[in-house]
């Protein structure tokens, strides 16, 4: 299978810390415990995993719909495994099955059982292939994302298993299928977190009136939502195909595109008849024409050069944001068969955007022009679906993204679709790529494996899009921890050895000073921090950011000589619930505590080190039940259901005035309402912010 990861084999280096008088106990043990990270073995690399895409060689079929769902006992999560659940129908075991969506998370779609379930589900559905598939083809099951770990079995037969959640997989299971026939697919997903699992998470048994149940507990702040999140996709290649590209771009002063890709071809080996003589590279503009080619008869790898090339600019960058080329690669083999010379064996169509990317210690540069980024952390997460992908929502959102005027977001604090990565790259919007490495702790080395997995599998697939500019290698982790330093020293120069021309950052919550000091913030090329002054510190106080925040900014400059972002600040706010003067949780509160943040920003901005504001959140979202959580986190600019907070308005005002600043934008039309002809028309003319 392709994509599969598996924990590797560690060599140790441990130093046991001696703790503070006595031990309280097995978890502080295992706290102090600092591994110094020295010998590890790196992820083996992901191969394969392009998004499926149709072409005259290749055909896709989405698996999606309804599935059947069995509920396993939380107490005994691998009953399915030991009674073989996958050798036959679901119906088999007499339990109760239940209908269920793909792509969605199951946790919101029933009335009781699901939601706060622990341990394992199954699903399964049936489909037919038909017996076109059989002959000179390859058959390929692919994952968009199931959370957290996935077992699948076609026909009873073992397929592959993929663990971390947010990420791809996929298999060849033409050999298991049964062409002109049909066939039953079972999935096991587990949604356990452990202190090894990325992101970290524990489970407990806890004594309820109704006997011992396991509960989940974890300390991030989204809902554990699990279950098959994307797109499940039957594709067809020929036996001889691309399995993989990876692409660069630059774009040079006289406006000269470089394009270097590298193919990697899967089959060819094995099959003697069929010996790839050359590919065929097209660089096609948007209507079609031909911008620059080659014939390449070394196939593996090559460079395109496009004089006059159209660059991929960020949204309210330039008048034609996300332009994309579409780079087709035509693969030829000599034929036995025939004798009319080299045939098309496979084609692959990859939408490309042409620009250079380049950093320093002030700075993100794209094509050259130094960047401010406005934008978001956000989640995927909505009403019901959970973190199923929602082609409606997703529209919706990068609609209300545009409308506010944002250019950027993280993908806090996990891999977002693929599908939103396309997007991003259509619509010119920035995106700094967060693995799922949230709230770490307890820094061991099985952890340590499977963050740099995560990350690997992460970079593999999103090297290619021209929105990624970063990438964020943890939110919030513990890294003032001794036990932090090592194993981000390990981290972060693993990861850069595969980073694919993208810096390295990272959302921090520790401090830029001793004795709390961050241990990652040395490491990175852009330091970025979240936090929440006038709300979890000195809540209610409008008039304690300013000062704070822009010293703050300062000392993480001056300490660490990087660029500086904001990755995260706001204030949970209930929709509707107004107060007069502004008071904590009102929608007057958000907007007074955004504003003062604004004035920090304009200090900051003049220091050109300073490279970007991002709000926390863009909408509301689901969180684990605690009490100061009212139906989940509420510090959406938008509500769950993507409607606007007052704050959005000030905030789309705002982020249009720096457009405008910065690259010239037009405001828009409807910016300012009209009030009085005393205040030309500058709408919203509130003076109590
Ligand atoms: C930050 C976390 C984010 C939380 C946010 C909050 O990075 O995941 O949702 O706090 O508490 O520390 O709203």
């Amino acid at each position: 299978m392709r994509g599969l990861t598996w924990p590797w084999m560690w060599l140790l280096s441990v130093v046991i810390v001696a703790g503070h008088g006595e031990n309280n106990g097995q978890e502080e043990a295992q706290q102090q415990r600092v591994f110094l990270h020295e010998h590890f073995t790196a992820p083996v690399p992901t191969t394969g995993l392009l998004y499926p895409r149709e072409s005259e060689t290749r055909e896709v079929r989405k698996l999606d719909g309804m599935w059947r769902l069995l509920i396993s006992q939380p107490s005994d999560p691998l009953q399915g495994v030991r009674e073989k659940w996958y050798d036959d129908s679901l119906h088999k075991t007499g339990l109760e099955i239940i209908p269920m969506p793909v792509p969605a998370s199951y946790n919101d779609i029933t009335t009781e059982k699901l939601r706060d379930h622990v341990g394992t589900v199954w699903y399964e559905r049936t489909f037919f292939v038909s017996r076109d598939w059989e002959e000179n083809r390859r058959t390929w099951l692919r994952f968009g994302s199931v959370h957290y770990e996935a077992v699948v079995w076609i026909n009873g037969q073992n397929a592959m298993s993929h663990i971390i959640g947010h990420l791809p997989f996929e298999a060849d299971i033409s050999n298991i299928l049964s062409f002109g026939g049909e066939n039953r697919i079972t999935v096991m997903c587990d949604n356990r977190l452990t202190n090894h699992t990325v992101p970290q998470g524990q489970v407990s048994t806890v004594k309820t009136d109704s006997g011992e149940t396991p509960i989940q507990s974890y300390t991030f702040d989204f809902f554990n939502y699990a279950g098959i999140h994307r797109s499940v996709h039957l594709y067809t290649t020929p036996l001889v195909h691309i399995s993989d590209i990876a692409i660069s771009t630059q774009l040079s002063s006289d406006q000269v595109g470089r394009i270097d890709y590298r193919i990697w071809l899967d089959g060819s080996t094995e099959n003697s008849t069929m010996q790839p003589t050359h590919v065929l590279v097209q660089l096609r503009d948007s209507d079609g024409v031909v911008a620059a080619q080659q014939v390449n008869r070394a196939v593996y790898n090559g460079t395109l050069l496009v004089p006059g090339a159209k660059p991929w600019w960020p949204y309210l960058m330039h008048p034609e944001p996300g332009y994309l080329y579409s780079l087709e690669f035509e693969l030829f083999v000599s034929s036995d068969e025939g004798d009319d010379g080299d045939e098309v064996l496979d084609a692959y169509r990859l939408p490309v955007g042409i620009r250079t990317l380049s950093w320093t210690h002030t700075s993100l540069l794209l094509n050259g022009k130094p960047l401010y980024l406005r934008g978001f952390g956000r989640h995927e997460d909505s009403d019901i679906r959970g973190k199923g992908l929602d082609n409606a929502l997703l529209a919706r959102d990068f609609n209300l993204i545009k409308w506010v005027g944002a250019n950027a977001y993280r993908t806090s604090h996990y891999p977002y679709s693929e599908e939103s990565m396309q997007f991003a790259d259509e619509h010119g919007i920035m995106i700094v790529d967060e693995c799922s490495a949230v709230n770490i702790d307890i820094f061991e080395p099985e952890l340590l494996s499977n963050h740099m997995s995560a990350l690997e599998q992460l970079i593999h697939r999103d090297r290619n899009h021209a929105s990624v500019i970063a990438w964020s290698v943890a939110n919030e982790p513990r890294s003032f921890k001794m036990g932090a330093l090592s194993y981000f020293q390990a981290l972060v120069n693993y990861t850069r050895s595969i980073a694919q021309g993208r810096p390295l950052t990272a959302a921090i919550n520790a401090s830029p000073d001793p004795p709390k000091q961050c241990h990652l913030a040395a490491l990175l090329d852009i330091v970025g921090f979240n936090r929440y002054n006038a709300w979890y510190q000195n809540s209610g106080r409008t008039d304690m950011i300013v000062n704070l925040l822009t010293e703050e900014a300062q000392r993480w400059h001056q300490n660490f000589g990087k660029p500086v972002i904001l990755f995260e600040y706001g204030a949970d706010t209930m929709e509707g619930l107004h107060s007069l003067p502004a008071y904590i949780w009102s929608e007057d509160y958000q907007v007074a505590l955004f504003s003062q943040h604004f004035k920090a920003f304009d200090k900051l901005r003049k220091q050109k080190w300073f490279i970007g504001e991002f709000v926390w959140n863009f909408a509301d979202f689901k969180t684990a039940q605690t009490y100061t959580r009212v139906g989940g986190n509420k510090k959406g600019v938008f509500t769950r259901s993507r409607q606007p907070k007052e704050v959005a308005h000030i905030l789309r005002w705002r982020y249009f005035a720096l457009a405008k600043e910065l690259d010239r934008v037009p405001l828009p039309k409807h910016l300012s309402l009209y009030i009085s002809s005393s205040v030309n028309g500058n709408g919203h003319a509130r003076t109590e912010l």
